[in-house]
């Protein structure tokens, strides 16, 4: 079944060859493309709702051809360029450049794409010679704003469907609930609860628009699940057959949601980052009911520029402090919100670098290690101390997921990320008390199966470490997964065929985001198929790195993330 792949497998991060460079920079420009079109997801925002804005030095363009353009927009190009298209993954067009530009540049720009990664939108044939002069067009007028959401909206949308004291007081259903998996169902907007021991579907849930990341409360009783349309479930998972106990619309556009988990603090708040509006709102746990929202526009760590769209990333709960950690994506700032008393709101401003994403707990939890995507860098964060402890060159575009613990042995403790932009994993040390001359440094750069890694995972109890492949423009690594071996990094990766183990039939059948049962003797795998395909989870067997099972079922539309409940809540990665 699995082929141990030969190759240079462990180079060290010193020497990184040129050979190696010059072997997958062909590779690479498909690579930044993926990373483009991954980025690229329609925005969740309704461009109805967003008000033409006109500008008189730009060609002309009528109403109708101006919906049409914003629709375009939102769909297609927010994702990279932001909504006020000051610029992220994609380049700021903004019109003082686009006017410069002008048309005729704007058009061979859209049509071909550009190597930095802008995607081929004529020559791919996604938009016509029709749609490309409107873009041109419509990029050189204001970009038009999106409406503000505050306090009125969010009480409007918000609902208890079940109040608190009409719920359990104790478990009703006889479910192994710590060894529970929530899976985001991303294009039904839906969630599956699994059952990790008998990996039957306990219900699926109706949640957000492409819902995208799930969150326990510390105590494990309840789940939150956050969609791209900025919706989010509050799921009770005492309740005979776990379902929704509360929802609300925290914005018109999101991606985070966690909940407060320092000590005296459990299932108290919780807390949803927003791209637009850019801001946070700190809720009732247990109601969703909004108490303070916080506006994160303001000045960027590097030029000290104003920046009027810094969306909301990954968002922790510090175990050091009653505190969430909140990723600014475009200022490149790390707050420290502290929730001891929302009417006197203390945050700690950290500057990291631009455009922070993803991350996870170093395994003392006192440390947070994320990702500085488009800057090639990870920053660390003294959780305990609340500053920043290093900010470390790796690869290019870092996408940790929650990143990879293990026990290097020759490094000692170690967090791992893997890259979108090329084919390593980088190992940097933890452990500035035990091992002071490796902590916050590269201490081993391993060689993977190509480009295109969202997710790494492994588990304490595992010698696994899991790397997916999953937007690698080559099918060969985008179905399958590499594993090393922790003990014997240097032997080098074993393919595992996942996708063809999972025997689903046709489709892009995207292998992603490994994710461990509660024992750490398990490792699940979505088959990401497209909507009207058949997609599966795959369970593999973490010692005999065997199928256990295959979970099929009609009801599994596009799994991506899975989250294990007791993995999750406890920050076990
Ligand atoms: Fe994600 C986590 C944003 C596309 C699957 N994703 C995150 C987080 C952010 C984010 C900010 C961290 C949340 C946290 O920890 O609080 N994701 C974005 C995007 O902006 C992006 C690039 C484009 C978009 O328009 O959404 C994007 N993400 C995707 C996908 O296409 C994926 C692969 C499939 C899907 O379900 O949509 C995807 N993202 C995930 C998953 C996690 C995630 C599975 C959680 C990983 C974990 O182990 O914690």
């Amino acid at each position: 079944m699995g082929m141990i792949t030969k190759l240079p497998q462990i180079v060290a991060f010193t020497a990184l060859s040129l050979t190696i460079s010059a072997v997958f920079a062909e590779d690479k420009q498909h690579i930044d493309k993926s990373e483009a079109q991954h980025q690229a997801a329609p925005s969740a925002i309704n461009p109805a709702e967003v008000q033409r804005t006109d500008s008189k030095k730009a060609p002309p363009i009528s109403d109708a051809e101006f919906t049409k353009a914003k629709q375009i927009f939102f769909e297609r190009c927010a994702g990279c360029h932001g909504v006020l298209r000051k610029g992220a993954t994609g380049k700021p067009l903004t019109t003082d450049i686009t006017l410069e530009r002008g048309t005729e540049y704007l058009k061979v720009l859209i049509n071909f794409g550009s190597a930095a990664g802008m995607p081929n939108w004529g020559t791919s044939g996604e938009l016509t010679e029709e749609e490309i002069d409107l873009m041109a067009r419509y990029l050189q007028h204001e970009p038009p704003v999106p409406p503000e959401y505050g306090m009125k909206e969010m009480k409007a949308s918000w609902k208890v469907l079940i109040p608190p004291e009409k719920r359990p007081t104790k478990q009703m259903n006889k479910y192994n609930l710590e060894n529970m998996f929530s899976v985001t169902l991303r294009d039904a907007g839906q969630i599956a609860l699994i059952d990790g021991d008998t990996k039957e579907i306990i219900n699926i849930i109706k949640t957000g628009y492409a819902v995208h990341i799930s969150r326990y409360s510390a105590s494990g009783r309840y789940l939150f699940v956050v969609g791209r349309d900025a919706k989010l479930n509050l799921v009770d998972l005492w309740m005979e057959k776990p379902d929704n106990v509360a929802e609300i619309k925290i914005g018109l556009e999101a991606r985070s949601v966690e909940t407060s988990k320092y000590k005296g603090w459990e299932d108290k708040y919780a807390i949803a980052g927003s791209y637009w509006p850019p801001q946070f709102v700190v809720m009732e746990s247990d109601t969703l009911e909004p108490l303070k929202i916080v506006s994160t526009r303001g000045m960027t760590v590097d030029t000290q520029e104003y920046h009027p769209e810094p969306r909301v990333a990954a968002i922790v709960a510090s175990h050091q402090h009653p505190e969430f950690i909140v990723n600014v994506k475009e200022t490149g700032k790390i707050l420290m919100v502290n929730y001891e008393n929302l009417q006197d709101l203390k945050i700690t401003s950290i500057d990291a670098a631009p455009f922070l994403h993803d991350g996870g707990w170093d395994s003392t939890k006192r440390y947070f290690l994320t990702a500085a995507n488009k800057s090639n860098k990870v920053a660390v964060v003294d959780s305990k101390e609340d500053k920043l402890a290093a900010l470390i060159e790796v690869g290019n575009i870092p996408h940790p997921g929650r990143g990879a613990n293990f026990i290097d042995p020759e490094f000692g403790p170690v967090w791992a990320t893997s890259d979108l932009g090329d084919q390593f994993i980088t190992v940097i040390g933890t452990d500035p008390e035990g091992h002071p001359d490796n902590a916050w440094k590269v201490v081993r750069k391993l060689s993977g199966q190509g480009g295109g890694s969202l997710f790494v995972k492994t588990h304490p109890n595992s010698q696994n470490l899991y790397v997916d492949t999953a937007l690698s423009p080559d099918e060969k690594h985008s179905q399958s997964i590499a594993v090393f071996d922790i003990n014997n990094l240097d032997k080098g990766f074993e393919v595992l065929p996942i996708a063809e183990w999972a025997d689903v039939g046709e489709g892009p059948k995207r292998v992603v985001q490994p994710e461990y049962n509660k024992a750490g003797d398990e490792v699940w795998f979505s088959v990401w198929n497209g909507k009207e395909q058949k997609s599966a989870v795959v369970v593999l067997d973490d010692k005999t790195r065997k199928v256990k099972k295959v979970i099929k079922d009609d009801r599994l539309i596009t799994p991506t993330g899975k989250f294990n409940v007791y993995n999750t809540m406890h920050d076990i990665y």
